[in-house]
């Protein structure tokens, strides 16, 4: 096991990461921004370095000051969290160079999903569903237009180095493909400097659902069940629940045993997420991170496993603690992301926090870095915590959502709160009846 691992990360996640470090007897580097020297996980950390200004590009995107703080240290490892250079390909090549663990999969494996069509058949080649599309970049006209009658309107055109909502483009009928072809390439070269693209049947009212892998690198995969990401706005996502209100247990593990096997196949190593649009019954692959995922917390909560602890493990060249027949799913849990936003217009409300109350009982765990007097700085994304809340099942975790917002006291600062409050009363959400655009008209509707 490592002796002492550096976080390139800030907030609620390098918090979560220091935590699991230091039940593992682990020593712990926060290497943070100016910005950040007053942050929760650098007073806790063994040691700290701070790797420059608050602009992200200068400290936590700075991959010369992050090895430089490594090299000082002598940490053996660095978990990256998520964001920023946690799918940096180039960076683990880096690490890997000068003999520094990354805490995540191997570059190639990062580069492969990095870009969506190599991703797309690779996942295909690995006998996961995917949607029915061109196999590979469309150059020509014609070549999108045969696809697009083969497969029927409406389709969407991707970039191969988008994700995440970036870079795509809705085609209802062949007379708007020539110019929704070329808009989407010129935008994709000039936002990525990739221009390639393909082309996928557009699913109208999908579910997103993901399945949580993890890998040994060497052959063995796992799965942790799925997450139901459906209620997001603008491709961030509000609030997470595991499993998935819309999948029976058989569909749970014929889906979760396809993607752990093909985990196993890759030779993957660490964490990981499947993400499928689920429609009529059926998945189909669009991505997969190569990253801890912000809603990492639901999956532990039924299923009692540290994933950043696995994480470590197979960083280290252990095993893990566990394998596929010891996982169970165990009850219901749903995750809160609490923003320093507006819970209307979204806008961000940076600043003090001038009284801080978190829920507490049974079930219910909140992830933060924040506390009463801390300065949220404006710089960064505006994610402040989580509240993750476990039942024994859906109703029972629902009660106990809503008696947690309902001690959950942020002054000082605007939040995401009274969105919760208002999203845990609503009947479709108590009915698990939504999809991927239900909250955009849900915000639509309410003003
Ligand atoms: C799609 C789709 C419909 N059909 N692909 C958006 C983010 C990126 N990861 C993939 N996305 C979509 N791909 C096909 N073939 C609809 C979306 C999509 C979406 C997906 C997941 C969560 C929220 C979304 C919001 C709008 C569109």
């Amino acid at each position: 096991m490592f002796n002492k691992v550096l976080i390139a990360n800030r907030g609620e996640i390098a918090l979560r990461i220091l935590r699991a470090c230091k039940e593992m007897g682990i020593e712990t580097v926060a290497a943070h921004s100016t910005a950040d020297a007053d942050a929760m996980h650098v007073r806790l950390a063994d040691q700290s370095v701070c790797i420059g200004p608050p602009a992200s590009r200068d400290s936590y995107l700075n991959m010369h000051e992050i090895v430089a703080a490594c090299e000082i240290t002598g940490a053996d490892a660095i978990h990256p969290g998520y964001g920023f250079l946690s799918e940096n390909a180039k960076f683990a090549e880096i690490l890997e160079a000068h003999g520094i663990t990354f805490i995540g999969p191997t570059s190639e494996h990062i580069k492969t999903m990095g870009d969506k069509i190599m991703a797309k058949q690779t996942a295909q080649r690995l006998g996961i569903p995917v949607v029915p599309g061109s196999d590979g970049a469309v150059t020509e006209d014609s070549e999108a237009r045969r696809i697009a009658a083969d497969i029927g309107y409406p389709v969407i055109i991707k970039a191969a180095s988008g994700g995440g909502g970036r870079g795509m483009r809705v085609v209802n009928s062949e007379q708007e493909m020539e110019v929704a072809l070329q808009t989407t390439r010129t935008e994709a070269g000039a936002a990525f400097g990739d221009d390639a693209v393909y082309i996928e049947k557009y699913l109208g009212k999908p579910r997103h659902i993901e399945v949580q892998v993890m890998g040994d690198g060497k052959g063995m995969g796992v799965h942790l069940g799925e997450r139901d990401c459906s209620l997001q706005r603008r491709h961030q996502k509000v609030l997470e629940e595991a499993n998935s209100p819309a999948l029976t247990p058989e569909q749970r593990d014929k889906i979760g045993m396809i993607c752990a096997n093909a985990v196993g196949d890759l030779g993957y190593s660490g964490a990981g997420t499947i993400e499928f649009l689920y429609e009529d019954g059926e998945f189909y692959f669009i991505e997969m991170n190569t990253r801890l995922q912000v809603e990492h917390p639901v999956t532990e909560m039924i299923t009692r496993i540290d994933l950043v602890n696995e994480q470590l493990r197979v960083a280290s060249g252990q095993e893990m603690s566990f394998s596929q027949k010891d996982v169970r799913f165990q009850g219901h849990a749903i995750e809160c992301r609490i923003n320093a936003e507006n819970a209307r217009t979204f806008v961000p409300s940076p600043g003090e926090i001038t009284y801080y109350h978190p829920p507490g009982g049974l079930g219910v765990r909140v992830d933060s870095g924040v506390f009463t007097g801390y300065k949220i700085p404006p710089y960064y994304d505006s994610l402040i915590g989580k509240l993750i809340v476990v039942g024994r099942n859906r109703a029972e975790c629902l009660n106990r959502l809503r008696r947690s917002l309902d001690e959950f006291v942020v002054g000082g600062i605007q939040t995401t709160l009274p969105l919760f409050q208002d999203l845990v009363r609503n009947d479709d959400v108590i009915a698990g009846d939504y999809d991927i655009h239900w909250l955009e008209n849900y915000l639509a509707q309410t003003g």
